[in-house]
């Protein structure tokens, strides 16, 4: 008999139409690879090197605002620029290119160096959330703008290049590769069912429950069922909506809400500054859209200790991604954690 606990399988995403292959029985070998070690959270308050720190300089001679909230720049090394002319080029059937223009914004989400998400005042997260939908909502609204990505890298693992908390911006002048993905199956399953395909995955999965990590009011965090990355997280805007700009003022601080609680969790789990990289996605550039509903994904790359992490390498480079731990047992050990940052206890 077929055990979704045992037996291999592969596992569909109705996101991105794609498979995982799961590999449960796997769980048991023995590692011997490599032992990365993370050294203690150890940063200061202010750290006059960094170059988000407040009244700090920055690339190109820019000075940070003494600012005490969040704040926000133009990326002065931009992988996108706004002024880049429209055009295309086909040298042969087979090689074409396309320009693409774009804006990159930082974000930082505080003035302390030494805070991650986990550690801020819900009231400061709810500030954050506030920035989040006000550059969303101009940027998706600026002319040449067809998306716009909001992300976070965190910790060196990533590719972060600073611990000071912060996001980035990119938004561009197309639609990007996974958010066309899932924009296609989106607008299909809208067009068959009338309802958001998000809407009925969360409303089963709040049912069954194997899978959910924590909740409020307006927000679901779980290990969706088609995860990749071994303590992958999405969070689902209970209300179908298609953007942060649709956000009622009780759903920005649900938001804030599901973000602390998720990441202090992450934090717990190997009692570490958890590395990730987490955005969200949203309606491309546009009117609300019934059929696009709001979330966001963490990729997280720890597997089973603060020293050991997964690597999309090998047959997932080559063949498709592959996992061991099931996503529910994944989702056990993440609800099960407390919800007190373990920095903070005594
Ligand atoms: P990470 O979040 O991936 O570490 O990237 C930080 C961004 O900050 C990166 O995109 C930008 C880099 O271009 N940056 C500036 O805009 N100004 C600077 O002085 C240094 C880094
Ligand atoms: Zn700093």
């Amino acid at each position: 008999m077929f055990d979704l606990t045992e037996h291999p399988h592969r596992r569909y995403n109705p996101l991105t139409r794609e498979w995982v292959l799961v590999s449960p029985h796997r769980t048991k070998r023995p590692w011997q690879g490599q032992v990365e070690k993370l050294p203690p959270d150890t940063r200061p308050a202010y750290d006059p090197k960094c170059y988000l720190c407040p009244t700090n300089e920055r690339a190109g001679g820019h000075h940070n605002p003494a600012y005490t909230k969040t704040f926000a720049f133009q990326n002065d090394f931009a992988a996108l620029l706004p002024d880049t002319p429209a055009g295309t080029a086909q040298p042969h059937p087979l090689l074409r290119a396309e320009a693409v223009a774009g804006i990159c914004r930082v974000i930082c989400f505080s003035p302390r160096h030494d805070l991650t998400v986990a550690e801020m005042a819900p009231a400061d997260l709810r500030g954050v959330v506030d920035t989040w939908v006000e550059h969303y909502a101009e940027l998706n609204a600026t002319p040449g703008i067809a998306y716009v990505e909001i992300f976070e890298n965190r910790g060196d693992m990533m590719g972060c290049s600073n611990p000071h908390p912060h996001c980035q911006i990119w938004s561009t002048s197309i639609v990007p590769n996974e958010v066309e993905k899932e924009s296609a199956a989106q607008e299909e399953y809208y067009r068959t069912y009338g309802r958001t395909l998000l809407a009925d995955y969360l409303e089963h999965e709040l049912q069954d429950g194997a899978r959910v990590v924590c909740a409020n009011d307006h927000f679901a965090a779980l290990v969706p069922w088609w995860a990749v990355w071994p303590f992958e997280v999405m969070l689902i805007s209970r209300r179908p909506m298609s953007g942060l700009d649709e956000l009622t003022l009780d759903e920005r601080d649900g938001l804030a809400d599901i973000l602390k609680r998720t990441t202090t969790r992450y934090d717990n789990l190997f009692e570490t500054s958890f590395p990730y990289s987490f955005g969200f996605h949203q309606r491309p550039a546009g009117p609300p859209n019934p059929a696009w509903h709001l979330h966001a994904h963490f990729a997280p790359p720890l597997l089973r200790s603060a020293t050991v992490r997964k690597f999309l390498v090998g047959y997932e480079l080559l063949a498709m991604p592959q996992r061991d731990i099931t996503a529910e047992a994944a989702a056990l050990r993440l609800r099960d954690l407390s919800e007190t940052h373990y920095k903070a206890r005594s």
